[in-house]
């Protein structure tokens, strides 16, 4: 089937859910809830249950979900994207115009793999990082003092960094012993120097990840980096390590101890299961661990494959997603676990939805007459409960939530205290929220009254681990580029972020321009911006 790119607005499944989202389902209203709901409208796959009987749909409008789902050909564009079309393209202008192929960085278990080619240099970089573990593991690479490499910093920002480091953080609990990974992203020299007072460089491998290997943030924070090694009287090249595009500017063996490619069809924020992850990840956890991430992520593209929205867990979430955004108009997106392990997740999927998702034009270059990628953002667990949740509650917008949350806790370390577990405290307040949220409650006082019918929908799994992490990340990816399919855009450019990028350079042109010429005249080259730097008090430092 060649999947029609109309736009949402011209799908004929788009009118007949406008009419329905004139009076939704009221979540508040007596019998809403039933235990006969909560049991149907349960999605299972991959390891995964989406408990979503407390969005503000029925089976009629899930129908209707379906088939907008179906009228947009999404599933077959994600299935073409994964067999190697050029999705990431804009008709008719200058674009990336690049295969879209993150999926195929763990397709690595199946005999006939949907991309074989990407597939086959996915497996070469794996094989490669193997050997570099192994020899890690068993000794035979140590630092110039014959002792193992204890900790590693990663270089990286942006796709490079988040990800990555979600996952990282997620997973510590499994990071084999004495193996610790550090993370410097910003180009504030106070993020660097943190890291680089607290380590023993002797001991230290630093990653140096970049796609292009011309990012600003990133190769300052290598020489810083450097420079520190070279005071600590060490030689960076046999400590420093590169994941990079091939033909990058960082592609010198004689400065890296070994070099990881990452291709031109895996995007940033799409990279953490291609050698961007892979490297700090493979270090922290060990092969064995890595792959068992590789398999979860590999388990979900699979089940994103499903037409059907009941049974395909990223497709119910993208459509679901579409529903509060388009249909009941709800500008934001709170993704909130219930696993500290997973601080940081929510980031990187602030970055993977509103960098894929953040656009107002079709992959036409038409400008768009509905709405795209909401705003996304939250924060872990319990902690949220005592900061915002007063909004989501009793604000006046309406906030959809997706929670996440695990049976089990991570390492078994749990206390009984008036006979529940912490995980049990926890997960019944996960599942408690969702509740008052739907439900809300009446009361003469208006100022304790909840008016309820705030939709939100639940991510379970049995426990975080590398396969369900795995499981999770791929999720999130797949709902991300369905969505972007059926808003017929380009989820896999960033133009949004060069704009702010070329005038930071020209800004930084008047500090170089003043410290090399006393007659540097920068009001006359760029009267706006050599004005804001003299409001802000910055031409007097220079
Ligand atoms: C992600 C973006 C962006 C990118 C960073 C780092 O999809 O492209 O966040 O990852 O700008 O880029 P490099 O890896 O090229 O340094």
């Amino acid at each position: 089937m060649n999947p029609s790119r109309r736009n949402l607005n011209l799908l004929p499944g788009y009118s007949k859910l406008m009419e329905m989202a004139r009076q939704p389902f009221d979540l508040s209203s007596p019998d809403a809830l039933t235990t006969e709901r909560l049991a149907a409208q349960v999605c299972r796959a991959a390891g995964f249950e989406i408990l979503y009987a407390t969005e503000r749909v029925d089976q009629a409008v899930l129908d209707a979900l379906q088939s907008l789902a179906d009228e947009s050909g999404a599933v077959e564009q994600f299935l073409m994207m994964k067999g190697g079309a050029i999705m990431n393209r804009i008709e008719g202008f200058a674009c990336e115009n690049r295969q879209v192929l993150h999926t195929a960085t763990r397709d690595i278990f199946a005999a006939a793999p949907r991309q074989p080619a990407a597939t086959e240099q996915a497996r070469q970089e794996l094989a490669k990082l193997d050997q570099f573990l192994t020899e890690l593991e068993s000794g035979v690479l140590t630092n110039q003092a014959g002792e193992p490499f204890t900790d590693l910093i990663n270089i990286g920002i942006g796709g490079s960094d988040l990800g990555p480091r979600a996952v990282y953080h997620a997973l510590a609990a499994y990071s084999l012993p004495n193996r610790r990974v550090h993370f410097i992203s910003n180009v504030d020299p106070d993020d660097a120097a943190q890291f680089l007072s607290g380590i023993d460089p002797a001991r230290t491998l630093v990653n140096v990840v970049s796609k292009s290997g011309t990012t600003l943030e990133t190769l300052t924070n290598e020489e810083l980096a450097r420079a520190a090694f070279a005071r600590a009287g060490l030689d960076s090249a046999r400590h420093f390590l590169a994941v990079t595009g091939k033909g990058s500017p960082l592609e010198n063996p004689d400065r890296y101890l070994r070099t990881f490619y990452m291709y031109d069809y895996i995007g940033g924020r799409y990279s953490t299961t291609s050698m961007v992850g892979a490297v700090l990840l493979g270090f922290a956890l060990g092969n064995t661990r890595f792959i068992e991430f590789l398999r979860g992520a590999n388990c979900m593209d699979q089940a994103a494959e499903n037409r059907n929205l009941r049974e395909n867990p990223a497709l119910l979430l993208a459509m679901l997603g579409i529903w509060n955004r388009n249909f009941l108009g709800l500008d934001t997106l709170a993704i909130l676990p219930y696993s500290q392990p997973l601080c940081r997740f929510t980031a990187h999927l602030q970055q993977c939805d509103m960098e894929s998702n953040g656009k107002s034009v079709t992959r036409l270059g038409e400008t768009l007459a509905y709405k795209t990628g909401p705003i996304v953002w939250g924060e872990p667990g319990t902690n949220g409960q005592h900061a915002f949740y007063q909004l989501l509650h009793q604000g006046t917008i309406t906030v959809p939530v997706e929670f996440i949350g695990f049976r089990e806790s991570q390492q078994g370390q749990d206390i009984q205290i008036n006979r529940t577990s912490s995980q049990e405290k926890l997960i019944a307040n996960l599942l408690a929220q969702a509740l008052a949220l739907a439900t809300g409650q009446e009361n003469p006082n208006p100022n304790r009254a909840f008016a309820g019918n705030r939709p939100s929908l639940i991510i379970l799994a049995d426990r975080l681990d590398p396969f369900s992490m795995g499981g999770l990340l791929a999720l999130y990816e797949a709902k991300i580029v369905l969505q972007g399919f059926v808003w017929n855009i380009n989820s896999f450019d960033q133009e949004g972020v060069q704009l702010g990028k070329v005038l930071a350079n020209r800004l930084l042109n008047h500090f170089s321009g003043l410290k090399q010429d006393k007659n540097y005249n920068g009001k006359a080259k760029d009267p706006l911006g050599y004005a804001l730097l003299s409001e802000a008090g910055m031409l007097k430092l220079s």
